[in-house]
């Protein structure tokens, strides 16, 4: 008998599915179907009482990738509506860090949000000079939304469950921000959930390993991701390095060189709004940067 399953949790060749009633299994994955990512829509087979196996992998609309320190692509989720950025005062984001982030959303055509936890430490927080935490209101004046919570105190986490309502979120960001205390927070029943992840498994999911899917209270899903020190992009062209800056948009084809890579050609639309102070430098010079990486 076959079944739609939503693919909850991957590691090495095997995951977990939640099937269509709710109840979740494990299940493998074959080698001529590949390895289904956490979020992917599948179909499973049993193969006896308690396991599964995927048949087919339904086409993705997008995957959330992240660079390997060699530079190599590795997708960790699926399906996404909604990307959450967390940053936290410590550890302190690198400067173009969430420039990085915004980019990789921003290929995928969907909807980033900034997470500013620990944001109770912000007050007396030593920052370094160019921490994107001093860019907060800016990213605001971009139109990004950002979202102060605190897991240890006031403003807490009120402002996140409207905004993960009915969509498919992922929570990115380094290790330690604390994406998994915010999950902790916003699931009342977290323990039910992993506790059916082990008994399930046999040996427990590792969270800070492996890429898992939570379903909220209201409704939605939320992934929780393990933490990277650095986040990498893969190979980009300039075009789609820029995509991720959503104010160069409107100065699309306005540059003399249709294939200006707003760097040092005369008549750069971008560096002459740079110029009259349209766009922060900041921003153009972070660009820059991606641009030297990825060539
Ligand atoms: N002060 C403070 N500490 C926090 C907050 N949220 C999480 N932490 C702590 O930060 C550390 C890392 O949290 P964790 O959720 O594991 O981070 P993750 O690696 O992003 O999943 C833990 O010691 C948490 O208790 C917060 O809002 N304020
Ligand atoms: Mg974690
Ligand atoms: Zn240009």
């Amino acid at each position: 008998m076959r079944e739609h399953a939503l693919v909850l949790a991957s590691w090495g060749d095997r995951g977990l599915v939640e099937l269509e009633g709710g109840t979740s299994r494990e299940c493998k994955f074959l080698r001529s179907v590949g390895r289904a990512l956490c979020g992917d829509r599948v179909t499973v087979e049993w193969a006896d009482a308690e396991s599964t196996v995927v048949v087919s992998i339904e086409p993705r609309r997008n995957e959330f990738v992240r660079a390997t320190p060699r530079g190599r692509k590795q997708a960790i989720a699926a399906n996404l509506d909604q990307v959450l950025i967390v940053l936290a005062p410590a550890p302190e984001p690198s400067r173009d860090l969430v420039e990085r982030y915004l980019v990789a959303v921003h290929s995928l055509g969907i909807r980033p949000a900034l997470v500013l936890n620990k944001s109770e430490l912000l007050a007396d927080a030593e920052l370094n000079g160019h921490s994107p935490l001093h860019r907060i209101d800016e990213y605001r004046a971009l139109g990004y939304e950002v979202l102060e919570t605190s897991c240890k105190g006031p403003p807490g986490i009120a402002a996140l469950p409207d905004v993960l309502a009915g969509c498919t979120s992922i929570l990115v960001g380094q290790s330690g921000v604390g994406k998994s205390s915010l999950v902790n927070a916003l699931l009342p029943d977290l323990e039910l959930q992993t506790g059916t992840l082990s008994r399930v498994t046999g040996k427990g999911i590792h969270t800070t390993t492996t890429t898992v899917m939570y379903s909220l209270p209201r409704s939605g899903r939320l992934i929780d991701s393990p933490g990277v020190w650095e986040y990498g992009l893969w190979d980009m062209t300039p075009r789609e390095l820029a995509g991720g800056f959503v104010e160069f948009r409107p100065l699309e084809g306005s540059c003399r060189f249709n294939d200006c890579r707003h760097a040092s050609e005369p008549d750069c639309a971008i560096r002459l709004a740079v110029d009259r102070g349209d766009i922060r430098r900041w921003r153009h010079e972070s660009y820059r940067r991606l641009l030297d990486q990825a060539g």
